[in-house]
Parts: C-alpha cells; sequence; structure tokens
C-alpha cells in the first residue's frame, strides 16, 4: 500500500501494550490484579513508548473465562474496581498522550447476563431470539447423550451446546457452557451491541479489539460438521468461521459506531480460522471493516490439527515464511496486526526463544527485533518487555484456566498419563500467560499481593521491571529502542518487506525498503555461531549498525558471522547494497552492542522524512 509517511494512520508506527488485569498489579492486596493497579504502573509503559494499551475485560463477569464472559457491557466488577477508576484509567493514559483500546466480547455474554436470564425463561419472552435455542434432535429427549442439536464441539472442548431445563432447550455456546452465542442474525441484537459501542466512545476510548469477532455470523441453517474426532464430536468451526454475513455486518458496525468517534480509532478483529486472502478484504480500508486482524496462523504451527497441547516442533522456515506469506498478501491493501503473545499464548521466549538461563535475555532480544522489524502494528503482551518465561507449574492441580481444566478431563479420555498431560500444559497452557508481572526482586514480585491467584515466577527476581530499568541492556531497554525506532523511522513503520534466505533453518534475515531507505534485518535463531557467509545473506559496505541485541561484556562474533541469538539491525544505504558481493561485510561495527537508537539523529543522518510526536490523525 502506498501509505505516506505524511497521513498514515497513527497505528501504522505505532506499539499497543496488552495490559491483562488480573495479573498486572493489585491495588487494593486481594489476590487479583485491578485497575488501581493499572493506574499505578503508567510510568513503565510511558517510558516503554507504546502508544495504546489494549486493556482485557473488566466487566462484571462470573469469571469463569477470566472476563471474557460478560455479565454488563456497561460497567465495571467490584474485583477490578468501579467505572470511577476506568474513567481515571482513560484521562491518565490520555494525559500521557496513550491511547486506550477497549476489548468487547460481541460473540457471546456470559449466562449471567440479563439479556440470556430473561432469554432461557420462556419461548415468548422479547429476548428469546437473542440467542441461539434449539430443540433436542429428533427422537432424542432434552440432556439425553447425542440430543444436541448439532454434533459440534467447541472451542474448549466437549459439546457446543448445553441444555437448559429452565428453556427446556439447547443453546450454542462455542466456548465454555457459560458463554452463550448471540444471535446477531436478529436484528435489535446488534442495535444493542452497537450502541453500547457508542457509549464507550462517548466515555473516552481510542478503539476496540473485538473478541472472535468472525464468529458473529453462522452459516444456516445450524446442521451437523461431517466428521466425528476421537471424542464423538464434529468440526463445526467451518460453519461459524468468517460465515456468510460477516462482512455484512463488520460493515455495519463500522457505519453504526466507528463514524461516530471525533478521531482516528484503532480496530483490532480477534478472527479464528482466518487466512491472509480474506485478511485484506477484512482490513482493506476501503472497505470499512476493521483495521487489522489477530491471526492465529502463526501461533498453531506448533500443534497437532485440531490439538493445541499435542506440541509437535517447529521448524523456523514455517514460521518466518508464515509471516512473510502474510506480510506479502497485505502488502498492497490492508494491515497486519504483529504478536507472538497474549493472554492466551504460552510466553514467546520459552515458545520461540530458548529460555535457559544462558539464552533468555538473548533470545527474548532477537525475538522482538525480528517481529519489530515487519511491517504492521506490533502488540506487546504484559511480561514479554521483561523476557517473561513459563511458569513451572507442578502438579495439574495448579492450573486455573477452563480451557486447560477441560483438558485434563478429556486428555485422561484420551489415555494419557498425568505427567504427559502435565507435559503439555506446561507447554501450553493459558496460564503461563497469567501469572503476576514481576515489578521488583521483593518476596511478593511488587504485585501487590501476598497471595496472588496465580503464583509468581520462582526466578521472578531475575527478570523483575526495577533491574532492568536500571539495565541499559535489558530486554526492557531492547524493547523500548524498538519502539522508538518504529516511531522515527517510516520504513520500519511503512517499507516493503522481502525475505532472504528461506529456507534457512537457522537465520530470520529480510530486508525493508521504502524509497531509498533500506534495512537489514538478520538474527540467529540458534545457540550456536552461525557465519553469513553462504546463506544469501549480503552485508553491503557502509551499513550502520542501528541496534543490535549483544552486551557490552559478550564476546563479538567477527563481522560475518552472528554469536547464539544474535540480532542485528542494520541500515544499508540506496545504490550500495546490490553492488556487493555475497559475504561481504564491510564497515560494519564488530561490536553490536551499542544502543545507537538512543540516539536517532544521530544516527539516522540520510534523507528519509521522520515522524515526529506531534503527527496524530485527528479528523
Ligand atoms: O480467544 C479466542 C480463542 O479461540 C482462544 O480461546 C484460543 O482459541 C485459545 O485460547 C487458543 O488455545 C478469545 C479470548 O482471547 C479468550 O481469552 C477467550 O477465552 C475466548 O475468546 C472466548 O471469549
Amino acid at each position: 500500500m502506498a501509505l505516506d509517511p505524511a497521513t498514515a494512520p497513527w497505528w501504522t508506527r505505532a506499539t499497543v501494550y496488552q495490559v491483562y488485569p488480573r495479573s498486572f498489579g493489585d491495588g487494593d492486596g486481594d489476590g487479583v490484579g485491578d485497575l488501581r493497579g493499572v493506574l499505578a504502573h503508567l510510568d513503565h509503559l510511558e517510558a516503554l513508548g507504546v502508544e495504546a494499551v489494549w486493556l482485557s475485560p473488566v466487566y462484571p463477569s462470573p469469571m469463569r473465562d477470566g472476563g471474557y464472559d460478560v455479565a454488563d457491557y456497561q460497567g465495571v466488577d467490584p474485583l477490578f474496581g468501579t467505572l470511577a477508576d476506568l474513567d481515571a484509567l482513560i484521562a491518565a493514559l490520555h494525559a500521557r498522550g496513550m491511547k486506550l483500546i477497549l476489548d468487547v466480547v460481541l460473540n457471546h455474554t456470559s449466562d449471567a447476563h440479563p439479556w440470556f436470564q430473561a432469554s432461557r425463561r420462556s419461548p415468548d419472552d422479547p429476548k428469546r431470539d437473542w440467542y441461539w435455542w434449539r430443540p433436542p434432535r429428533p427422537g432424542f429427549r432434552g440432556g439425553e447423550p447425542g440430543a444436541e442439536p448439532t454434533n459440534w464441539r467447541g472451542y474448549f472442548g466437549g459439546p457446543a451446546w448445553t441444555y437448559d431445563a429452565t428453556a427446556d432447550a439447547y443453546y450454542l455456546h462455542l466456548f465454555d457452557t457459560s458463554q452463550p452465542d448471540l444471535n446477531w442474525e436478529h436484528p435489535p441484537v446488534r442495535r444493542a451491541l452497537f450502541e453500547m459501542l457508542r457509549w464507550w466512545l462517548a466515555r473516552g476510548v481510542d478503539g476496540f479489539r473485538m473478541d472472535v469477532i468472525n464468529l458473529v455470523s453462522k452459516d444456516l441453517p445450524l446442521r451437523d460438521a461431517p466428521d466425528r474426532g476421537p471424542d464423538g464430536l464434529g468440526n463445526g468451526f467451518p460453519f461459524v468461521e468468517s460465515g456468510p454475513r460477516i462482512h455484512e455486518f463488520l460493515q455495519e458496525l463500522h457505519r453504526e459506531v466507528l463514524g461516530s468517534a471525533g478521531t482516528v480509532l484503532l480496530t483490532v478483529g480477534e478472527m479464528l480460522g482466518v487466512t491472509p486472502e480474506q485478511a485484506v478484504a477484512f482490513t482493506d480500508p476501503e472497505r470499512r471493516e476493521v483495521d487489522m486482524v489477530f491471526t492465529f496462523e502463526h501461533v498453531t504451527l506448533d500443534q497437532a490439527p485440531g490439538d493445541k497441547f499435542d506440541v509437535r516442533p517447529l521448524p523456523l522456515p514455517l514460521l518466518k515464511g508464515t509471516l512473510a506469506r502474510w506480510q506479502e498478501a497485505l502488502a498492497d491493501r490492508g494491515w497486519n496486526s504483529l504478536y507472538l503473545g497474549n493472554h492466551d499464548q504460552p510466553r514467546a521466549v520459552s515458545r520461540f526463544g530458548d529460555d535457559r538461563p544462558a539464552w533468555r535475555e538473548r533470545s527474548a532480544k532477537a525475538l522482538a527485533t525480528v517481529l519489530h522489524l515487519h511491517r504492521g502494528t506490533p502488540f506487546v503482551y504484559q511480561g514479554e518487555e521483561l523476557g517473561m518465561p513459563n511458569h513451572p507449574f507442578a502438579s495439574l492441580d495448579a492450573f486455573q484456566d477452563v480451557e486447560s481444566t477441560n483438558y485434563v478431563r478429556f486428555a485422561r479420555t484420551l489415555g494419557l498419563s498425568d505427567d504427559a498431560i502435565l507435559a503439555r500444559l506446561n507447554a501450553k497452557s493459558r496460564d503461563h500467560a497469567r501469572t503476576p508481572v514481576p515489578w521488583t526482586a521483593a518476596p511478593d514480585g511488587g504485585f501487590g499481593s501476598a497471595t496472588p491467584w496465580l503464583p509468581l515466577h520462582p526466578d521472578h527476581a531475575t527478570f523483575a521491571a526495577d533491574a532492568q530499568r536500571a539495565d541499559p541492556h535489558s530486554v526492557l531497554h531492547h524493547y523500548r529502542r524498538l519502539i522508538a525506532l518504529r516511531r522515527a523511522l517510516p520504513v520500519v513503520a511503512l517499507g516493503g518487506f522481502r525475505p532472504i534466505a528461506p529456507d534457512h533453518e537457522r537465520l530470520w534475515a529480510f530486508e525493508r525498503r521504502l524509497g531509498d531507505e533500506a534495512l537489514l534485518v538478520v538474527a540467529n535463531c540458534s545457540d550456536a555461531d552461525l557465519p553469513l557467509a553462504g546463506t544469501g545473506v549480503t552485508v553491503p559496505y557502509g551499513a550502520e549498525l542501528l541496534l543490535g541485541n549483544l552486551r557490552p561484556e559478550d564476546a563479538p562474533g567477527d563481522r560475518g558471522t552472528l554469536r547464539g541469538w544474535e540480532a542485528r539491525v542494520l541500515r544499508i544505504e540506496a545504490g550500495r547494497d546490490r553492488a556487493q558481493g555475497e559475504g561481504t561485510t564491510g564497515d560494519e561495527p564488530a561490536r553490536t552492542a551499542m544502543p545507537l537508537v538512543d540516539d536517532l539523529r544521530r544516527t539516522v543522518r540520510t534523507g528519509g522524512r521522520r515522524f515526529t510526536r506531534d503527527e496524530r490523525n485527528e479528523r
């Protein structure tokens, strides 16, 4: 897309930080993070340089699914504080030049929501059609095994239908039994949701992260899936992912809601099973749907089909090739989001890097370097900027997440031993992302509660935020530099992307180019030295190191060799890069730890218009 740095929306050069409030900071010492805990750490976010905060749900909720089971869309659960606290957070973020992206769950509510309570009461209730009610399968009685109206499996395992005795009917829930799906076919549902979204805009939120938004259009009539898995259930996902009316619904939402905002919002739709080609249609600005989508493709590569906990090795060419395909598909129209972790995924450094003590810090920086030098809007998940690893859970009863506890039951029916199940959950449970953020080395990690709802990492002192703040070579400062680089350099935000050496098993390399500005990014995704000669990477004479990830005390490789998990961002001068032979390493400094990005005025000498902080889009 020929995006002009002068007019491109603010989010093309912004980085978004995700706060999962249960685990960020505990303001009242009850063991669960809250809004006052978020307010207490705004210095951290401002120093990091993120432009927006995506806040996971804080609505009143029975908390069967961490608050993604919403009982009231227009309030705050007492566990997290009050609506006044949320208003205060919005105001405090704005005062610091940051924005708030609200997480909205529009596909389903909690079964405790008054809409569902009314709906289940009787077939004549005005809210009856707000959800998906169906009679038992013909020939079966309600509640009998096999009586479900379709054979679908839910995303958390088990049948996607539950019999409700009060209603004397089944309701559809693609997630937990306590999360009934809303019926978007029924116009009053959409009207109510859109009115609610306008209410939040009027309260000052700057955008929406839309939970599983591409599930809201179901392929009708609801019917059985052809296949059946070992649990006897069928795969109904193809009937609900990006269904027939999804584009119509999103365009209606855009028309009815987003147009009423006074500023340029950020909207990101979380989309299951979406292809890059579909993503173009969702994010092409001319179609007015969403600004970007969260794809799951790159976070489902390390698993057996249909079972995220059945972990498979992930060859580097598959991972980088997947990201490269998304870069290419959305190069001319649409926009990518970029992420390696969130509250549903294991910790990025444990999954894609190397979390052994010798490599944790450097591999976390290498992964961040690679991701943040792609084209798109990066999302940093809380703790990722500290290089937080997975939690070493010791037993199955230590897990709290509904997806994990359901999986324990399912895996036992497959005959897996408890040890095998524990190994799977220790690789993939959503709880890894949900342990408290360590702010200090104190026993409570500075989180604010003696006994937090999930335990602190036993090694939390080694990656606590305060020590990293004091250490210019920490993972934290590396993230800060990456975020600053995107904001300063149009080639990072908007430049074209070209993969290099796509089949190399250890080297992640690519080029970015905008006009006569070009960057070369190289990262060694292994713990062994990696000579560049023969890899296809050409580092031209005059290449200038913008950012590396070694510490000053680390032994540097020679110019043509990357040390274990070393990553470099090099600026190459226009016209020089193609002229040199392979393996040339030119003037590139051997020592790569210098944080040159700290003084961009010095390092960015030639051409290339720079972004300035004031370039906000107002409409
Ligand atoms: O996630 C969508 C979703 O499908 C994830 O649950 C994902 O499939 C799974 O975690 C990967 O194993 C969203 C929210 O991010 C998640 O927290 C909610 O549980 C879910 O929707 C239901 O609202």
